[in-house]
């Protein structure tokens, strides 16, 4: 023990030189404490190419930040007597180097941050906790923006952040005169298209190590661990976004709606594993694509569209998540209580467009965000699924997921659980949106152009029984308006064979059968 030494908590989130909870520290006198941590690595079903990630990642870190004299407590999965939990690990690492205080930077997730408020007085020393500066809105600058206003919606966040960043900014205006460029962005792919290969890292020693005690530890965690090639150090991140950069941002705009059978990327960045667990820092990453653009390297539209979701997208979703104080997760506007079907996890299922997102995802931990929001997201919805069940599927099996920025975009945006204060409409489709922008439905056993046959595309009835499931909720809504009026012109027993079709599928699902 050094006496005035301060005990530093780093999660496994917050693998960033940058953290509020380093800046001052003093290698000599402080302790930097990390750990791998059974409650962290099984509160939900975390995929174990995850877990394998996470772990990984916070390995090499530690190992950087000791290589450079700093002073770090690392504790192993497999350690003898091993904490459970980050409270348990500071007691734990408080009792071994009896610091005078303890820093930590904010948790992603309420549940976490809710504890971490009783530390003080459970350890006996002051514990301070700071505020996560990875983010270039701060706290009390969403709560300025929001507080007073009757909606809150991106777009005009996203604007303040334009101004704040300076990105893509001629003084006052936005470059090319427009702050958004989405109409040009929602082009179906076909598969003739060049795609470009996915960067990926092959497994050190360190990885290897950690992938054969995901292997031995969490084998019954849902997803494939092999092949494993995501970077886990930042200067591998780094290669992954000058890849992204240079192969794939041209086409990013075009292409970011499409979904393609066997093409699992398309042309995103597949950079946010990254950005969440800090190994590489929002702003870094957008101006890196503002100076694509400056170079001619990039179009606007597709480097508007990028950074578009990541100062503003990403930054609203945690600013939402925040804002509410009570138990965003718990919110179920519409009462859905129908178990998550089991394809969720199997894959099994005759709806092509189901059974590609969900066998993506459990072989990369990974999907993009059109098959998250109109595929597994719309049909959770269109089904009634319990939002809670849902959220507890998306935290799970996407290796970028952490409650801040998974809840909003699942029981907000996806779910429309919240009533609509994240989203101005529910994202609900009929099989045709799918049709559109993908090619699934081409070797689907459904007919996407059947409404209510046995072999009609589920998602069409599904569509008009959800709406009129959920009329009262939703029909005052103007952007539902069109919608309505459409299903109110129906002839009645159009509508009657719709929502049988409809109780059928949800019976079937009920009964566990095929769909
Ligand atoms: P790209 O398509 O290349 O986009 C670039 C970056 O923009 C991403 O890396 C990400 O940092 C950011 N971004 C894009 N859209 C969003 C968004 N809606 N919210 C926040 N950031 C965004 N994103 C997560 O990081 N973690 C999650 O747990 C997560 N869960 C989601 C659940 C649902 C139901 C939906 C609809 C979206 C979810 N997203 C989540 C947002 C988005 O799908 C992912 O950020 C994106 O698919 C990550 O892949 P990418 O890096 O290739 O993104
Ligand atoms: C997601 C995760 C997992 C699987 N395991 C750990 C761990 O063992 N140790 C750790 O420090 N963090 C882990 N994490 C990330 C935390 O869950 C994350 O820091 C919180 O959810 C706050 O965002
Ligand atoms: Fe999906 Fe329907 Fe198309 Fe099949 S027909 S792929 S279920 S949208």
């Amino acid at each position: 023990m050094v006496s005035g030494a301060r005990l530093i908590l780093i999660l496994g989130d917050q693998l960033s030189r940058d953290m509020s909870s380093l800046e001052g520290v003093r290698k000599t006198k402080d302790v930097i404490v990390m750990g791998e941590l059974a409650d962290e690595a099984s509160y939900v079903n975390h995929h174990k190419k995850k877990i394998a990630f996470l772990f990984s990642a916070m390995r090499h870190f530690a190992e950087a930040l000791k290589k450079d004299g700093f002073s770090v407590d690392y504790q192993p999965y497999d350690q003898k007597g091993a904490a459970r939990s980050f409270r348990d690990l500071v007691k734990a690492a408080v009792g071994e180097h009896e610091p005078e205080c303890v820093i930590v930077t904010e948790p992603g997730e309420r549940r976490l941050m809710d504890d971490m408020k009783g530390w003080e007085k459970a350890l006996g020393l002051p514990v301070e906790i700071r505020e996560d500066e990875r983010f270039i809105c701060s706290h009390a600058e969403f709560r300025d923006w929001a507080e007073g206003r009757k909606t809150l919606r991106m777009e005009y966040f996203y604007r303040e952040m334009r101004r704040k960043t300076g990105l893509l900014m001629e003084g006052d205006d936005p470059v090319g005169g427009q702050w958004n460029f989405d109409k040009e962005n929602r082009k179906p792919a076909n598969a003739d298209l060049f795609m470009p290969r996915v960067r990926r890292f092959k497994p050190d020693a360190v990885t290897k190590s950690v992938i054969e005690l995901t292997n031995e530890r969490f084998s019954d965690h849902f997803g494939d661990l092999e092949p494993f090639g995501f970077a886990v150090t930042r200067k591998d991140a780094l290669k992954a976004l000058d890849h992204f950069v240079e192969c794939a941002l041209p086409l990013f705009g075009d292409y970011q709606d499409a979904m393609l059978q066997g093409e699992n990327f398309l042309y995103h960045s597949l950079l946010s594993f990254y950005i969440n667990a800090g190994l590489i820092g929002p702003l870094e990453v957008c101006r890196r694509v503002a100076d694509a653009y400056d170079r001619a390297d990039a179009p606007l539209n597709a480097a508007e569209g990028f950074i578009r979701q990541i100062i503003g997208w990403r930054e609203y979703m945690r600013g939402i998540y925040w804002f509410h104080d009570g138990d965003y997760v718990r919110q179920n506007v519409f009462g859905c209580e129908r178990a998550l079907p089991d394809f969720y996890w199997t894959a099994e299922t005759d709806m092509a467009c189901v059974r590609a997102a969900v066998t993506q995802t459990r072989e990369e931990a990974y999907a993009h965000h059109i098959q998250r929001l109109m595929v597994t997201g719309t049909f959770a919805m269109l089904a009634g699924i319990d939002p809670y069940e849902v959220h507890e599927w998306y935290l799970g099996v996407y290796a970028d997921a952490y409650e801040w920025v998974e809840a909003p975009n699942v029981i907000g945006m996806s779910q429309y659980a919240d009533g609509g204060a994240l989203a101005s409409k529910p994202y609900a489709a009929s099989g045709a949106y799918i049709n559109r922008m993908s090619d699934y439905c081409k070797g689907c056993a459904y007919k996407v152009s059947k409404k209510t046959e046995e072999d009609a595309c589920p998602f069409n009835a599904l569509y008009w029984d959800f709406l009129a499931r959920n009329a009262r909720a939703l029909k005052g809504n103007p952007r539902m308006a069109q919608m309505y009026r459409t299903w109110e012109r129906m002839k009645p027993d159009v509508k009657k064979a719709y929502r049988a079709r409809a109780q059928g599928l949800l019976k079937r699902l009920d009964d566990g059968k095929r769909i």
